[in-house]
């Protein structure tokens, strides 16, 4: 077990590690930790070839900009569109048009907030350093992102929220599903991090939290701290380590009617990142040991968090929310 230097592990946290439960951090009081015998993961996540463009040029010349547009009001009616990307995930994408949600930063200016018809800026229970602008200098598509500039502190961190569309897919009892282009800027550290959350009215409003810990991409459960996969080492071998400075396509599935969740990244899904209905070892174990998860999903927010002083310059691009897979391309 490794302590953040500076800092002194909880009484809990400590038998947490003896009882080889790992850790994550339910709290900002709480430093991430990690396994000392959890190498880095030998899965590294491939960039697809489109997205692997360098960082001042798009990710394809040939595709037109699409930029988020009939987000927000929470009317459109997520099953409509008939076109399914196929199960992996190589089929084309839906219509950002069609999409309760779907934003690619293009408008608004450089330097300023995204959209205010589809986000609000916000940094839940207190603000500090972190920032965000729109960006005219990297994108995957259309000549413009959203830059987060994250500080390594808990009350650095920042977010863009969405509630509208979450509330029209989850509303009508679907499977919501997300997909986002995500830019890093450094490797993913040891330590416990938040780039995405979704606020669980089900769950006393506490967020699922995608980020990374044991520099893999990784799920965290606020409310009991449970982690997605396992921070084993053969947890963190079904997981993937994102790529730095190049786009990855990643896309999300929660079904709040039956308790399970998927991901995907460039397409693939990745192993360590589901819940299903049986407990498997090293993956969706701890999660299984709240009864009963049901996911009733208030919000969407990207940004970043910190809970064990990593710092961060991250971008995302082409935000979508469905009540159906939406695919990459
Ligand atoms: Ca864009
Ligand atoms: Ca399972």
């Amino acid at each position: 077990m490794q302590i953040e230097p500076g800092r002194r592990p909880s009484v809990l946290a400590l038998w947490l590690a003896l009882l080889g439960l790992g850790g994550g951090c339910a709290s900002d009081d709480v430093a991430g930790e990690t396994d000392a015998s959890s190498g880095p993961a030998s899965v590294t996540m491939g960039a697809s070839g489109a997205s692997s463009a360098t960082a001042s040029t798009e990710g394809s010349g040939t595709e037109t900009a699409t930029t988020g547009v009939s987000a927000g009001t929470g009317g459109a009616d997520p099953t409509s569109s008939t076109s399914q990307p196929s199960s992996s995930g190589t089929g084309e994408p839906l219509s950002c048009a069609d999409l309760p949600l779907c934003d690619g930063f293009e408008g608004p200016a450089a330097g300023g907030p995204p959209d205010p018809s589809i986000w609000s800026v916000v940094s839940p229970n207190c603000s500090g350093l972190g920032t965000l602008a729109i960006d005219d200098q990297v994108d995957y598509r259309g000549g413009s992102s959203l830059r987060v500039d994250g500080a390594g502190g808990y009350c650095d961190h920042i977010f863009i929220a969405n509630e509208g569309a979450m509330a029209a897919i989850a509303g009508e009892g679907s499977p919501v599903y997300g997909r986002f282009y995500l830019r890093l800027g450094a490797a993913l550290g040891s330590g416990h991090v938040t780039f995405l959350t979704l606020r669980d009215d089900a769950d006393g409003g506490k967020d699922l939290r995608m980020g990374g810990q044991s520099e893999i991409l990784m799920w965290n459960r606020e409310s009991d701290d449970a982690t997605l996969p396992a921070l084993s080492p053969a947890g963190i071998a079904l997981s993937v380590q994102p790529p730095v400075d190049a786009w990855s396509c990643v896309e999300f599935m929660v079904d709040g009617a039956n308790g399970s969740l998927r991901t995907w990244v460039d397409g693939a899904e990745v192993p360590g990142l589901e819940v299903d209905g049986e407990p498997t070892m090293d993956v969706d174990q701890q999660w299984h040991q709240k009864a009963d998860w049901k996911p009733g999903l208030g919000d969407f927010k990207l940004g970043w968090e910190s809970y064990a002083g990593q710092s961060m310059t991250l971008w995302f691009d082409e935000v979508a929310l469905a009540g159906e897979r939406i695919g990459c391309g």
